[in-house]
């Protein structure tokens, strides 16, 4: 193990509930069996690059707080490699599987798409070796479509034709890297492909020149024999007033009408979530009953404020509500929990990033363990399921099965009369019996 960039910081290690040591998992411990599978198979975690390895502590009123021994600030190409030494060594000391990047965290932009694309073949090579040297995997890779000033009106969905030609140029790109780096999947976050008024905005023309750039890469992905699924991550807003791919559902919508949805899932963001007005486990049902639940980004924001806060997930309220939607729809496949966060501003210390991951890792094996217990227990489910019993059999079974019409009806509720008394929701007893396992 790679010991030059954190050298006070030891292999984190299982200790268990009683430990108190900071620097050791409570709960997560990835050789653990939960329902047949180790808690590593189920919980997939990955690292994002952008905020672990890039993040400065910056903010729109002030600087950036972290101190990055390693990092000498500077654009150069020496130091994306060494950062990306250091993230792997980051990554084995905490013992996280995977991570994600966008290209442009990885390696910097060059005067011309040429030689940022020496650039990134340039990083990549290092993320390969340091991939086999550890074992440690790429979740997924994206494309950055949103920091540079060229993409101020979007990418994919700028009025500016030549700038959804670069931003086809450089997806092209990120998705070869993604497959030479061995990624599991491959995500669309769109950046700025929304808008800030509709004074100047054909939104017609945006939203099918976003369906045209996904339909290229879905062309490109073949040709290249790139078969990971391809994820749309849902936001409703910020940096835009308003992002076409604005929740679980619109993105649904969409991928429908423009005969994309074969070919997608989803990538669901809690922070996301709140902003859209949702909860996380909405965005996850909605998602699951669509069979296109694909991956997590795992954080959590802050419903006092209106923006993303990307803050890393410590609830168990939460992580059991996520795993109880995610176990019930069959676990990933080929998506896992991405830490899309970041440490505050405030801890700007190295090793203020081992705790946060640390944290959020154990909130998530907490979660698994209760949702497991829970399913086990059997009475939440038992409980829907007998909620919905009468349309096992009878009128609700006629129904379903497309073989009742209005006429049908209409003669059942003249024959039979007042429907059979509803019973209780019973919300408070579920709660309590959430409450029994946490
Ligand atoms: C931004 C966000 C992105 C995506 C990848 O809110 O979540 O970092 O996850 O582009
Ligand atoms: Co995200």
């Amino acid at each position: 193990m790679s010991n030059t960039y954190f050298p006070d910081i030891p292999k984190i290690q299982y200790e268990g509930p009683q430990s108190k040591n900071s620097l050791a998992f409570k709960h997560y411990n990835p050789d653990e069996k939960v329902e047949g599978r180790t808690m590593k198979e189920q919980l997939r975690f990955a690292v994002s690059y952008w905020h672990t390895f890039r993040g400065t502590g910056s903010d729109p009123f002030g600087v950036g707080t972290a101190i990055r021994p390693w990092d000498d600030g500077s654009a150069s190409l020496a130091n994306a490699q060494k950062r990306a030494h250091v993230a792997f060594e980051f990554m084995e000391k905490l013992g996280a599987p995977f991570y994600c990047f966008h290209d442009r965290d990885v390696a910097p932009e060059g005067a011309t798409l040429a030689e940022s694309n020496q650039n990134l073949d340039a990083v990549a090579k290092v993320l390969k070796e340091e991939q086999e040297r550890t074992g440690i995997r790429l979740l997924w890779g994206t494309a950055c479509l949103f920091v540079h000033p060229r993409y101020c009106h979007g990418a994919a969905t700028s009025c500016n034709a030549e700038v959804f030609a670069y931003a086809g140029a450089q997806v092209k790109k990120a998705l070869e890297v993604t497959h030479h780096l061995g990624g599991a999947g491959y995500v669309f976050w769109g950046g700025r492909e929304g808008y800030s008024t509709l004074l100047n905005t054909n939104m017609k023309r945006e939203v099918d020149h976003l369906a045209k750039l996904l339909h290229l890469a879905v062309e490109h992905k073949k040709k290249i024999g790139f078969t990971g699924p391809f994820y749309i991550e849902p936001k409703p807003k910020e940096p835009t007033r308003h992002q076409y791919d604005s929740d679980a559902a619109a993105c649904l919508n969409f991928l429908r009408e423009y005969g994309l949805l074969e070919h997608f899932k989803l990538n669901i963001e809690t922070n996301h979530a709140t902003l859209a007005g949702h909860t996380m486990q909405h965005e996850l049902e909605v998602a699951a009953a669509a069979g296109v639940l694909g991956s997590i980004d795992a954080n959590t924001g802050d419903e006092l404020l209106g923006w993303d806060t990307d803050q890393f997930p410590t609830s168990i309220y939460l992580t059991t509500q996520i795993m109880l939607s995610l176990m019930k729809a069959g676990g990933f496949t080929t998506g896992g929990l991405n830490f899309d966060a970041k440490v505050r501003r405030e801890s700007f210390e190295p090793v203020d990033l081992f705790h946060a991951h640390i944290g959020g890792m154990d909130a998530f094996a907490r979660g698994l363990k209760i949702a497991a217990a829970i399913r086990a227990d059997g009475r939440l489910d038992r409980f829907v399921q007998e909620r919905y019993s009468s349309w096992d059999h009878g009128i609700g079974a006629q129904v379903e099965q497309g073989k009742a019409s209005l006429t049908d009806l209409e003669a059942y509720i003249l024959k039979n009369g007042e429907p059979k008394t509803n019973s209780s929701g019973r919300q408070e007893m579920l709660e309590n019996l959430i409450n029994e396992f946490i």
